[in-house]
């Protein structure tokens, strides 16, 4: 096969700093092969404009289709942000069940299939990519496509019970056997997803391990996402005077960095800082909580709620601790730039990824690979973000025990030496045996082929 590889995700780059995992892996994994990246134009909810837009180009192809205000309304903000996001993420009490939300998201999908049947040819390989485009293969198929199709999504893979939320529960299998690979984070991930195969009547599982659904098969794999760590590292260990990133030399530094997502536990990571600063109260020793979250999806309400509740829980602390030099929570709602994230990841002494559910992580990985290996700081990790499956060294908690880890954060600031080097040393080798190149090239690979085994780590 020697056709070009098709990117389809939401989001594509435009320049500005990036801010999602997506854009950041898909932007390193097509640099470096060339091909065409299609997606949704930047500016939100443009008047009615059918075709495609051709957007700063660089490497490769960048081509955006439009939404009208009400698709990312009833498609963006609706069937994929306030039903699908929560329902993968555990949320089924966010769900929020609009009609004509799934109807637009349907006609949004079959859209772009039209816009991109005209782009693909001979011998290329289609990746679509997370829950914007469930639908987008079964579409493709429907205009004659025959083309490689796979699927990954980037987020956690709901449990079987929770799809009966959706309005048409069924459609989920329907729409995943179109593709030729899905793609998931982790084992659980591809476990939950071959457990949603096999209580459905119409699919077979076949001695190779895929799926047969019709007349379709379908294989399902994990393909845990990682990043650039080599890129990542060299940034962090930029030398630069503390005062410049706003550090004092005297405290210990405790970083966060999300979008501001409910997904992300960050008001139980609030409150376990509280209670870690309540048992060091008059013991004169400071710590400090850098919490960058830049904003996003502020118009769906549940994330208008989040921040208000951060924001008050944030305040309260900061009221009851701070001292007129001294603030312990630094709350920054706005995006960083990376390269000053990475100085500010390699200074902290810990981090805290408290995740409620997370696809893989991805600050995570980037934290590991921005410490100094002779001296590193420690990782705090959810056992829910999919990136604890892997990185077993790390602090593993359950943010729901607010108690718990409060003391993983004392544990880590307070851990020796030895202990600190020998967990890192586990966790950068699960950053660079899942690197974003491999990850994406393993992918592409396995799309072309499909041999069956159902974790590609294991192949290797
Ligand atoms: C989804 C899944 C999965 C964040 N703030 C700033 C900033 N970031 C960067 C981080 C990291 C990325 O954004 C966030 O990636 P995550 O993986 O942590 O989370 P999601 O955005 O929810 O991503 C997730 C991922 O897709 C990939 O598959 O891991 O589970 O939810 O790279 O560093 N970057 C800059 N300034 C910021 O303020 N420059």
């Amino acid at each position: 096969m020697t056709g070009k590889l098709v990117v389809v995700s939401n989001r594509i780059p435009t320049g500005a700093t990036p801010s999602g995992g997506l854009v950041v892996a898909v932007h390193d994994a097509l640099t470096r092969s060339g091909g065409l990246w299609v997606g949704a134009h930047p500016d939100e909810g443009t008047p009615d404009q059918d075709g495609l837009t051709e957007i700063a180009s660089g490497d490769y192809t960048r081509l955006a289709f439009h939404l009208t205000p009400e698709e990312y309304d009833s498609y963006y903000l609706g069937f994929a942000n306030s039903v699908l996001w929560p329902l993968c993420h555990g949320r089924v009490d966010l769900v929020d069940i609009e009609r004509g939300f799934e109807e637009t998201y349907l006609a949004v999908n079959a859209r772009v299939a039209r816009l991109l049947a005209d782009q693909i040819g001979e011998g290329d390989i289609v990746w679509v990519h997370d829950y914007h485009f469930l639908p987008l293969a079964s579409e493709l198929r429907k205009l004659g496509i025959t083309a490689r199709i796979g699927f990954f999504l980037h987020i956690p893979f709901p449990p079987l019970g929770a799809l009966s939320t959706l309005p048409s529960p069924d459609d989920f299998a329907e729409w995943l056997s179109a593709y030729d690979l899905v793609g998931l984070q982790t084992r659980r991930d591809t476990a939950s997803c071959l457990e949603m195969f096999r209580a459905d009547p119409r699919a077979e599982f076949m001695t190779d391990g895929s799926v047969k659904f019709r007349d379709r098969s379908v294989s399902v794999r994990s393909f845990p996402i990682g990043i650039d760590a080599e890129s990542f590292a060299e940034a962090a260990a930029v030398e630069g005077p503390d005062a410049e990133l706003g550090i004092d030399m005297h405290e210990d530094l405790v970083i966060g960095v999300d979008r501001l997502d409910y997904s992300k536990g960050l008001p139980n990571r609030f409150r376990a800082f509280g209670k870690f600063l309540d048992s060091r109260a008059g013991t004169g020793r400071r710590a400090s909580l850098l919490q960058i979250a830049p904003p996003t999806r502020e118009r769906v309400a549940a994330y208008r709620a989040i921040r208000t509740e951060l924001e008050e829980i944030a305040g309260r602390l900061n009221g009851e601790h701070a001292e007129l030099d001294w603030t312990p929570i630094r709350y920054i709602h706005r995006g960083v730039e990376r390269d000053t994230l990475a100085r500010l990841h390699r200074r902290a002494r810990a981090c805290l990824v408290t995740s409620l559910a997370d696809g893989m992580n991805l600050v995570a990985k980037e934290y590991v690979a921005a410490q100094d290996p002779e001296d590193p700081g420690v990782l705090i990790l959810s056992r829910f973000a999919g990136a604890a499956e892997d990185m077993t060294e790390a602090l593993l908690v359950n943010p729901y025990d607010i108690d718990e880890t409060s003391e993983a954060i004392e544990t880590a600031i307070t851990m020796p030496l030895e202990e600190r080097r020998r967990r890192h040393a586990h966790s950068l080798g699960v950053v660079h045996a899942t690197n974003v190149t491999d990850w994406a090239q393993s992918f592409v690979s396995c799309l072309k082929t499909c041999t069956p085994t159902l974790d590609y780590r294991r192949a290797q």
